[in-house]
């Protein structure tokens, strides 16, 4: 075989091997082989010294061609290759950033004294109320004085409540910021205050921190009327549209009229159950206490008088009522400790 033929043999060989390299790996073995340091195609470079001088310039020249187009062909396929690699890694770790995540099973879930107060909040906000929540450490002041509570009002005595200083407490109703929301916003207002308040009590009925929701509504002609309109309307909303109301005289520092308001009782009809028994959720009576309220007294609105609260020129009721409760008279729960234990058996209950 002449040197030429040699030559065009091994860079068809070396193509061939070239274009079957499945890969950028096989495809440098193939490199290596063809056109190495000890490969043939260079050597016969090497050799071409050792040829006639006429044949020289041409066999170097064929030779030198044929190891250039080898060269070519070897780094277009690895072009290739790298891409086709490249776009199968992409096409394999491809990651959609638009699905869904996968969610892991939810662990837990909100309290009762939670979802009470959510509950209790969606219905007046349905009704246009906003929430507003302020401090638990209170001033004597917002928690009593502003608040109509006289200088023996019961309620202000060390025994009842918890005293950080003379002038400062653990609020013990919500009010306060019901007296500080009047002061930073002209009338109407319609608002009502969820939160912890702490009281000097503890028995199998009441714990020394518990949970109020209280209302606040104030503008021009608003009467007894729109107080039992609006209560009628939460009692529905949260024990069923079956339900009614009644309002009872009582007495509270700053409300006049002060009522408390009644549930017609879900458990029976009057007092007796379906069975024809004295029903022992209503204790026979047919009506369950859910809350006090009334009137707010003129008084409390002197206070705020300067923030827009004429009493000639507007009024309003007031209402507030113990989350733990509404939770325990609606889901039926009958031990108010249960509430606080956090024993998870109590808790999964209620989903
Ligand atoms: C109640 C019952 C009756 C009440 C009154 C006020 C305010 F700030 F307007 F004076 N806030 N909350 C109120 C009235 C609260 O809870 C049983």
């Amino acid at each position: 075989m002449s040197l030429s033929e040699k030559i065009t043999e091994l860079q068809a060989a070396g193509a061939a091997a070239a274009n079957a390299a499945a890969n950028s790996a096989e495809l440098e073995e193939v490199r290596v082989q063809y056109l190495g340091r000890r490969a043939e195609l260079p050597n016969l470079l090497r050799g071409v010294a050792e040829l006639p001088p006429a044949e020289r310039g041409a066999v170097g020249k064929a030779a030198n061609e044929a190891r250039k187009a080898l060269e070519a062909l070897i780094d277009q396929r690895a072009g290739r290759l790298a891409i086709e690699e490249l776009e199968a890694r992409l096409e394999q770790d491809r990651v959609d950033v638009t699905l869904p995540a996968d969610p892991l099973p939810a662990v837990g879930r909100l309290h009762l004294i939670t979802q009470t107060w959510r509950e209790i909040e969606d219905i007046f906000l349905g009704l246009g109320y906003r929430v507003a929540e302020g401090p638990e450490v209170e001033s004597v002041y917002y928690n009593f004085d502003a608040l109509n509570h006289e200088a023996t009002h019961p309620a202000r005595a060390w025994t009842d409540t918890f005293y950080l200083s003379d002038e400062v407490l653990l609020r013990t109703h919500t009010s306060p910021m019901q007296v500080r929301s009047m002061e930073q916003q002209r009338p109407p207002i319609y608002i009502i205050v969820p939160g912890r308040v702490y009281r000097r009590d503890s028995d199998v009925t009441h714990t020394p921190q518990f949970h109020q929701v209280e209302g606040l509504a104030i503008d021009e002609n608003i009467t007894l009327a729109d107080l039992k309109g609006t209560l009628q309307t939460f009692a529905r909303a949260i024990f069923g549209p079956e339900r009614n109301i009644r309002l009872r005289p009582h007495f509270f520092p700053f409300t006049e009229p002060s009522v408390e308001v009644d549930v017609s009782c879900f458990n029976c009809s009057g007092g007796v159950t379906a069975a024809g028994e004295r029903c022992s959720i209503c204790k026979g009576t047919g009506w369950l206490e859910i809350l006090g309220s009334g009137m707010v007294d003129p008084n409390v609105l002197h206070f705020v008088k300067d923030s827009g609260y004429d009493p000639e020129l507007v009024q309003g009721f007031a209402f507030g009522m113990g989350i733990e409760r509404i939770a325990m008279l609606k889901y039926g729960v009958t031990d108010l400790r249960l509430l606080y234990d956090n024993d998870i058996r109590f808790l999964e209950q209620f989903a």
